[in-house]
């Protein structure tokens, strides 16, 4: 698969889902990196950078993409020869990949374990890393159910309740404006995240924090699933996330509202304290604790 194919798709959301853009990002990143066949060690800089910048171009609000991209060139900044810093660059991203799947696998198992027998569960969008914990528990044998918002308007609500029906997930499918309404039916919400800031906050699919908000109101806890790779570094040096906006007609052809001014923000942030807990592949944690992992991360993460 070429740089530009990969680029596209993420564009165009056919590769979606922050986890998910991030390795197709790496994976693209390294296959960009065998296009080079010079020898010049400033030349493989430059293509590795024109990779870096064409993919970081396609989707600015998840900080996935950017880590798994920092992580992967990370090599390139080193002073070895020039075939080390191949085999360097292959070994950060096929490691991101293997971490990532890791990580995935370790959320499902702690956000299992939070999930109680019987519960009726809320999500929104199509995390998989909040899915995977409610189809592990289902899987252990718990009788539990979950309500999922359609997501417009892109409707990913509709990928979430085909993937759970066909674990035997019992599921029922909402409009977002059915929220409110069936709250109180809640024991837990479970969402995804794109991107999580230094103080706490969840940038996550646009609808979150009013899911979140009906959650504190009727006492239902609020647990976010989301690999450390979602944390942002930037975001503690005082840089504000964007909100990606995409194109209008993904909600309305405007053609059919003249005079008409149509929005289409495809984030919100859910302040720190709408946000019970935070699973991550190290374990729970306090929204307030991000900033000590973004400390842990600096490491890998500049
Ligand atoms: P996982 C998605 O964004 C959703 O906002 C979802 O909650 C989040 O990424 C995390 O998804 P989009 O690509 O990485 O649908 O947990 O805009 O699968």
């Amino acid at each position: 698969m070429t740089l530009q194919a990969t680029v596209d798709d993420i564009k165009s959301m056919k590769v979606r889902g922050a986890g998910r853009i991030a390795e197709a990002a790496a994976a693209a990143l390294v296959e960009w990196m065998d296009e080079f066949k010079g020898s010049d060690v400033e030349a493989f800089r430059e293509h590795m950078k024109r990779g870096e910048k064409a993919l970081l171009g396609t989707r600015p609000t998840a900080v996935s993409l950017r880590n798994a991209l920092t992580i992967t060139m990370r090599p390139t900044g080193d002073d070895i020869q020039l075939s080390d810093m191949r085999a360097g660059v292959r070994k950060a991203g096929t490691e991101f990949m293997k971490n990532a799947r890791v990580a995935l696998e370790r959320i499902a198992e702690f956000g299992a374990h939070r999930i109680p027998e019987g519960a009726t569960i809320m999500t929104h969008c199509n995390s998989q890393a909040a899915l995977r914990p409610i189809i592990k528990a289902h899987k252990d044998g718990k009788d539990i159910k979950v309500f999922a918002t359609e997501s417009r308007p892109w409707r990913q609500g509709h990928v979430t309740v085909k993937q759970l029906a066909a674990e035997g997930v019992p599921v029922t499918l909402i409009v977002d404006s059915a929220v409110r309404f069936f709250m109180d039916e809640m024991d837990i919400v479970m969402v995804g995240a794109d991107t999580i800031a230094s103080d706490g906050s969840v940038i996550n699919k646009i609808g979150t924090s009013q899911v979140a908000m009906c959650a504190r109101e009727a006492h239902v806890p609020v647990i976010v699933c989301a690999e450390t790779f979602k944390f942002s570094p930037r975001t503690a040096r005082g840089e504000v996330v964007e909100i990606e906006e995409r194109d209008v007609a993904e909600v309305v052809d405007p053609k059919e509202f003249p005079g008409v001014t149509i929005a289409n923000p495809v984030f919100d942030t859910t302040p720190p304290q709408f946000i019970t807990a935070i699973i991550t592949e190290k374990g729970l944690i306090s929204p307030y604790a991000a900033y000590e992992i973004i400390r842990q991360m600096q490491g890998d993460i500049l």
